[in-house]
């Protein structure tokens, strides 16, 4: 009985070995030398189903004309996406992934964006805040910090870079507001104290949105509001502001990424501008792909 188990657990530990081996056959490192397409299974690595920066490869890969030679965008999660680029990474291997700004990918790894000279992505970005429409009249102390609200990606990316090392949003939010009170005094001077008022902010929890939409309601908390905030996926965030279920998000990519929401909630919000500027979002590669350097490689490298 003993020498069965052993036979069927050597047996089974050849098979293991076998299978993986076969696996990293068919990941090798870059070769600049050997299309790309074939070397990745023609595909893109990207995020959620509903992020606008996939609908916007999409876009891409039919007017680059991908699609007609099979190349295919991967649904997954931020978080599957960069694990999946931190393994490719270790082992040189090619990888093209949905990429943006501001965002701990390109601060942690050596990825470039790829060119755009079909400008389906567009060239920058800003996040603007969108309100309930009657916000002003029944908040108006909130009103105003969210219409004050801006900062710069480098700013965000202190808060970004917190929460990705583990500390809870909250407390990054908090430490960030204790650290720039300059900045803070800016969106919250002369603005009235309230006592106890529910606010509602909703968010999809990407990376960046985690920082913002934390530190809004910090604010606001420290304004006297009761903030709720609450994660969801990008249309029911677009409808909960146009229905008022919320009073506000901070979290719309414009012109681009989230221009689809926009035009269909149009006349259903109320727009207070860009909260950021300088944002980008894109497909990016390692750096060590020297000779991908455009959208259009992809097609002929
Ligand atoms: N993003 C980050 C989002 C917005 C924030 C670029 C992944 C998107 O809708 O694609």
């Amino acid at each position: 009985m003993i020498k069965k188990n052993k036979l069927i657990a050597f047996f089974t530990l050849i098979g293991l070995v076998t299978l993986l081996s076969a696996c990293s056959s068919q990941t090798k490192p870059y070769d600049a030398k050997q299309k790309l397409g074939p070397q990745i299974n023609y595909t893109i690595t990207g995020i959620d189903a509903g992020a606008g920066i996939m609908a916007s490869t999409q876009k891409a890969l039919s007017t680059y004309h991908l699609e007609g030679q099979n190349w295919q965008l991967q649904t997954s999660s931020t978080a599957a996406m960069t694990s999946t680029l931190d393994k490719a990474i270790a082992d040189k291997r090619p990888i093209v992934i949905t990429g943006w700004q501001p965002h701990w990918m390109f601060t942690k790894y050596p990825i470039k964006f790829l060119k755009d000279p079909k400008n389906v992505f567009g060239q920058a970005e800003h996040i603007n805040t969108i309100v309930r429409k009657g916000l002003k009249k029944d908040m108006p102390e909130a009103y105003t910090i969210l219409d004050r609200f801006h900062w710069t990606p480098a700013e965000m990316s202190k808060v970004m870079l917190q929460v990705n090392d583990g500390v809870d949003p909250e407390k990054a939010a908090k430490d960030w507001i204790k650290a720039n009170p300059k900045q803070v005094a800016k969106w919250t001077k002369g603005v009235k104290k309230v006592h106890g008022t529910k606010i509602k902010v909703t968010y999809v929890a990407w990376d960046s949105e985690i920082a913002s939409t934390n530190v809004v309601a910090e604010v606001l908390r420290q304004q006297g509001y009761e903030p709720t905030i609450q994660a969801m996926e990008i249309q029911p965030m677009w409808a909960s502001v146009a229905t008022k279920a919320a009073d506000a998000q901070v979290a719309a990519w414009l012109p681009k990424t989230s221009g689809l929401y926009y035009k269909d909630y149009q006349g259903k919000f109320e727009d207070l501008g860009p909260n950021l500027e300088g944002a980008k979002v894109g497909l990016a590669v390692p750096k060590y792909m020297t000779n991908v350097n455009s959208i259009d490689d992809l097609k002929t490298k």
